[in-house]
């Protein structure tokens, strides 16, 4: 909370260009708590280094993923939206928090297992330590909800963690954080491999369907979307193939499983395939559009980062220095 007011808080990370389960699990969820919540929305650019990234690239799509954020409806006068390494109070608390986390803690995170499976050349101390970088970016703003997809759960429950530890100690410090997981989209599987999430860094391209890009593209990936024996569209766990792609379909027409079993029924795959194709390209269209005129104004674009970067400190600020008080750090006035 901060005064009477309860906050919002979440992030995506400008590692890639982002997907269908960035948008369905995430972003898309962000601006039905505008009108009732004070929110935050960050570009989380530190979170991305503990991958190594190309810095131009990074550069840019720090740029393409604030603009998606508008792109998606939500409004700068109604929200924050900033770019993390922009405020230094992130990193300042992450190491503190760092101190209140145990070893055990983020030794069990699956995150850290998968990533460091995936890239086991850079295991570095960040990859390990992100979980505590994130309860540092949620527990500056004093957060009550963050929307996220279900893989972040584990990430929020420890974040949860930390916050009770800390305030067991120093009574009264942090709102402790709800994780708020939307039903629909909790999970967008890929489409190379269903039994794997969608991730915005999976070196096959087809296995991901990106949320610029163009409708042929995308219905041409559904197409060739891994689907399961037989031919029946019905949702089931012997049906990863085809139990995504209807969570995919039902996310963007709000139809029900059953709804969507009885469109399909006696239809076979190849049209279900494309209707999915379909229904998520013209589903995308109007945020392509407004993309692409955001992302033009460059100016526009860094204008709002000054702004968001002065309005997000401001708050982080003031829960820095508290936490800073409580520790014990000498503060000169
Ligand atoms: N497949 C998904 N289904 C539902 N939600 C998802 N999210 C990510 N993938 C899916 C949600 O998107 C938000 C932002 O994610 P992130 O950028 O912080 O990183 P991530 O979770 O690690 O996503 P990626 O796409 O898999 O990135 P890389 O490949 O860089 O690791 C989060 O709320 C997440 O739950």
């Amino acid at each position: 909370m901060l005064g009477e007011q309860k906050v919002s808080y979440s992030g995506v990370q400008p590692s890639g260009n982002l997907t269908i389960g960035n948008y369905l699990g995430a972003i898309r969820n962000f601006k039905e708590y505008s009108e009732q919540y004070k929110t935050f929305y960050c570009v989380v650019d530190q979170h991305a280094i503990t991958v190594r990234q190309i810095p131009a690239e990074l550069r840019r799509r720090t740029y393409e993923t604030l603009a998606l954020y508008m792109a998606c409806g939500l409004d700068p006068e109604k929200n924050t939206l900033y770019v993390q390494s922009m405020v230094h109070e992130h990193a300042e608390l992450a190491w503190i928090l760092n101190c209140f986390t145990m070893f055990g803690e983020l030794s069990r995170m699956t995150q850290f297992k998968d990533k460091s499976a995936k890239h086991a050349d850079n295991i570095n101390a960040g990859l390990f330590t992100y979980p505590t970088l994130m309860a540092a970016d949620i527990l500056l703003y004093q957060t009550d909800v963050v929307p996220v997809g279900i893989d972040q759960k584990q990430h929020v429950e420890l974040c949860r963690d930390i916050a009770e530890r800390f305030n067991q100690i120093h009574p009264g410090t942090f709102t402790v954080p709800e994780p708020v997981i939307a039903k629909s989209g909790m999970k967008i599987m890929s489409l190379a491999d269903p039994t794997k999430k969608m991730s915005k860094s999976d070196e096959n391209a087809n296995a991901v369907v990106y949320i610029l890009d163009d409708r042929d593209t995308i219905i041409r990936k559904f197409k060739r979307a891994v689907t399961d024996s037989g031919s029946e569209v019905r949702y089931s766990p012997d049906k990863p193939g085809v139990s995504n792609l209807m969570s995919i379909y039902s996310c963007f027409t709000g139809k029900s499983m059953e709804e969507i079993e009885r469109e399909f029924e006696g239809k076979g795959y190849g049209e279900f395939k494309l209707a999915v194709g379909e229904t998520t390209a013209d589903a995308l269209a109007a945020v392509q559009n407004e993309y692409k005129l955001r992302l033009a104004d460059k100016a526009g674009l860094e204008a709002q980062m000054k702004k968001g970067a002065e309005e997000a400190s401001y708050y982080a600020r003031r829960t820095l220095s508290k936490v800073q008080k409580k520790l014990g750090f000498v503060q000169l006035h």
